[in-house]
């Protein structure tokens, strides 16, 4: 009953510092299924889906542009509470902040950019996890 599926991105600045490896690594070293995989530069009007929440923020727009910039690994993960513990993988939002041992804190940093570019996304809730992976993963 607890078994969860649960939407992952590494994003363009961990896509292009070749990080994507070790994120994967680190999602299966913690014990969490590799479902689905693939790699592509998503178009505004997914991003648009998959950010809905935060229409409106100050934030939004230089999110969508960095997002839309380049390549990112889409990825779906299975195994009870891993939507919980993703994002516990992946440490706090700001990078400069996250805890040493999280992806975040690990391999992130502050580039003094408009936007926080902080390597990974993990969905938040059972609900936002279905709807994500119905974005980026129509056929699963
Ligand atoms: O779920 P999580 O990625 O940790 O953060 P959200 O609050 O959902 O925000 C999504 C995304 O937006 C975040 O990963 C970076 C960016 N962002 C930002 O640049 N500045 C903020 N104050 C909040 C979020
Ligand atoms: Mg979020």
């Amino acid at each position: 009953a607890q078994t969860e599926r649960s939407l992952v991105l590494v994003k363009p600045d961990g896509f292009s510092r070749g990080l994507t490896g070790e994120v994967l690594r680190r999602i299966e070293a913690k014990g969490y299924t590799l479902v689905a995989l693939d790699v592509l530069t998503p178009t505004r009007e997914m991003l648009a889906e998959h950010y809905a929440e935060h229409e409106g923020k100050p934030f939004y727009e230089p999110l969508v542009d960095f997002m839309s910039s380049g390549h990112v690994a889409a990825v779906v993960i299975e195994g009870n509470r891993c939507i919980e513990g993703f994002r516990a993988l992946a440490g706090a939002t700001d990078p400069t902040a996250a805890l040493p041992g999280t992806i975040r804190g690990d391999l992130g940093r502050d580039w003094g950019r408009k936007v926080q570019e902080n390597i990974v996304h993990g969905s938040d809730s059972p609900e936002s996890a279905a709807r994500e992976i119905a974005i980026w993963f129509p056929k699963l």
